[in-house]
């Protein structure tokens, strides 16, 4: 693999490619993805160009929230596979290498897993502590009192996945806390026994070689000590309803990010990247002795304007510490697939290779969701089609998340390749024109883009660790920007819409010879001349600075 720099460091100079474990490739016939089915594909993944892969969880679950709900933390589901099955990936991915991190959902367990059916046995169990339980409280005038009895829940706090966030236990006769369904129960992180256990977890993984862990809902970990009630907002659905003061972002974190941070720093190379709620977090949870990354997850929210994306970057940049690096990604299996997100239509694969452009030329490290590579949309999914929960239950305000989780389609054959059997979900409608095998051998394919700009990238210590500057202070159809690295500047310019565009630039480019690395138009002979850049429609161009020009 190319190396060009001595302090390569594979979280920050790398890009780390997600893959969702039941859509990726089947190896048994039984319709959903599984660790063989990865393995059989990693040299895809070595020759796509990432340097990391990212898997969605893999362990025992009863499958509530399709593995977000975990009922043992150091084995693997039957239906993913085997442990021996996982260590085999992890060496091949080494192998080839490709690094892998593994996604730990801490903030709740299964209601199945061993410690909540303690925890729920009896008010005297030992694990009793290990899950957050009240009391009920006298039903207020006019308040939700759902069981005779049984008051009301303790405080107003609500489901992101719907309905309260307490479910009442008959058993016992109080209420646990689950941010997400009821089949989700909350760990208690103020437990210390808690956090050792959790810390065993994060070991037993470290120890079989596993590079990293992407945090499920980081921001979620404690709760206000007082349980106080959140104030209402405006908002659509319950979860929007309410500003999340409470139930969200505890002071108490930054102890616990800095635990986590000693946990993986007694082995070497190994990282840790937040899912957080917000840029706020996304910006505090990251640097020395906290997270190495932070989604930020400002891209999921932009129209497809320049200018937003700018201004996106530049207050990033702006308020990242020193030694926090950043991190960018345009979707992953909660959010609407970006070519659809950004306007679908016949010019979707023209944009996103703008935007792939965009993603893979930041400073900060990329996440690249699977399929991504391919263009591939997101999949309208029939009624009685719908397997995610929150779908179920809030169609037809919101139709859940299947829609960008559908099966990677590797040809054209039946069911794409993904599998021999009956796919858990249907495939992309235009499977038979938008697969693996197709893009390969398309010259002007997605998937060639893609590896060309990962080639670029992973050469370029100009990309990887160079500064970034914008060149237009209000770019309204098209962006350009400089990365510039000691003895290296590339200039990045996209042209956004479907119409040639000059983009005046606030001042004069550096003089020299401006050499195309990379363009989506063939044969480019980019036009750079003073503080101007004309762009094809749609363009996305790559131009190096030659080192000697005068
Ligand atoms: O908190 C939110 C709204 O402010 C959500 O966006 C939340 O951050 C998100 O739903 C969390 O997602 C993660 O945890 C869930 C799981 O279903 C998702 O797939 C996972 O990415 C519960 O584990
Ligand atoms: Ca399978």
């Amino acid at each position: 693999m190319t190396r060009l720099t001595d302090d390569y460091l594979w979280w920050r100079d790398g890009v780390i490619y997600q893959i969702y474990p039941r859509s990726f490739q089947d190896s048994n016939g039984d319709g959903i993805g599984d660790l063989n089915g990865i393995t059989a594909r990693l040299d895809y993944l070595a020759g796509l160009g990432v340097d990391a892969l990212w898997l969605s969880p893999i362990y025992p679950s009863p499958m509530f929230d399709f593995g977000y709900d975990v009922s043992d933390y150091e084995a693997i589901d039957p239906v993913f596979g085997t442990l021996a099955d996982f260590d085999r990936l992890l060496a091949e991915a080494h192998a080839r290498g490709l690094r892998v991190i593994l996604d730990l959902v801490l903030n709740h367990t299964s209601h199945l897993h061993p410690w909540f059916v303690e925890s729920r046995s009896s008010r005297d169990n030992p694990k009793r502590d290990w899950y957050l339980w009240r009391d009920p409280v006298a039903p207020r005038s006019g308040a939700y009192a759902p069981h005779s009895g049984a008051g009301s829940p303790p405080n107003n706090w609500e489901s992101v996945f719907g309905g309260r966030a307490w479910e009442y236990d008959p058993a016992t006769g109080q209420y646990y806390y689950h941010q997400f369904l009821k089949e989700q129960p909350d760990l208690n992180w103020r437990n210390p026994a808690v956090r050792a256990r959790v810390y065993q977890v994060m070991r037993f993984w470290l120890d079989r070689g596993v590079d990293g862990f992407r945090l499920d809902v980081l921001h979620a970990y404690f709760k206000d000590d007082q349980f106080r009630d959140n104030p209402p907002a405006i908002g659509l659905r319950g979860w929007d309803r309410q500003q999340h003061l409470y139930d969200l972002d505890r002071p108490e974190m930054a102890d616990v990010l800095r635990e986590i941070r000693g946990v993986l720093d007694a082995y070497p190379e190994r990282m840790a990247v937040g899912e957080v709620a917000d840029f706020g977090m996304a910006v505090r949870y990251v640097g020395p002795h906290k997270m190495h990354l932070a989604f930020n997850f400002d891209f999921l929210r932009q129209p497809w304007l320049p200018r937003a994306f700018q201004q996106a970057v530049q207050r990033y940049e702006a308020a990242l510490p020193a030694g926090a690096w950043p991190c960018y990604v345009l979707g992953n299996h909660d959010v609407d697939r970006f070519p659809t997100r950004f306007g679908g239509g016949p010019y979707a694969d023209a944009r996103t290779k703008v935007a792939a452009a965009l993603l893979l030329t930041l400073r900060g490290t990329p996440f690249v969701y699977y399929g991504e590579e391919l263009g591939l949309p997101n999949t309208r999914i029939p009624r009685d089609e719908i397997q995610d929960p929150p779908g179920r239950r809030y169609w037809p305000i919101y139709g859940g998340r299947d829609p960008e989780r559908t099966p990677m389609p590797w040809d054209g054959g039946p069911n794409a390749g993904f599998t021999t059997g009956q796919p858990w979900l249907r495939l992309n409608a235009d499977y038979a024109r938008r697969n693996v095998a197709a893009q390969d051998a398309d010259p002007a394919s997605v998937l060639n883009f893609y590896r060309r700009l990962l080639r670029l990238r992973r050469e370029s210590p100009a990309l990887r660790r160079g500064t970034f500057r914008a060149l237009a202070r209000r770019p309204v159809e098209a962006l350009a920007y400089l990365r510039e690295a000691p003895g290296q500047t590339v200039l990045v310019a996209l042209n956004f819409f479907g119409w040639e565009n000059t983009l005046k630039l606030d001042s004069p480019l550096p003089a020299g010879a401006w050499r195309v690395r990379l363009s989506t138009v063939p044969g480019d002979q980019a036009r750079v001349r003073g503080n101007r850049v004309t762009l094809a429609p749609f363009e996305a161009t790559l131009l190096e600075l030659e080192p000697n020009s005068p």
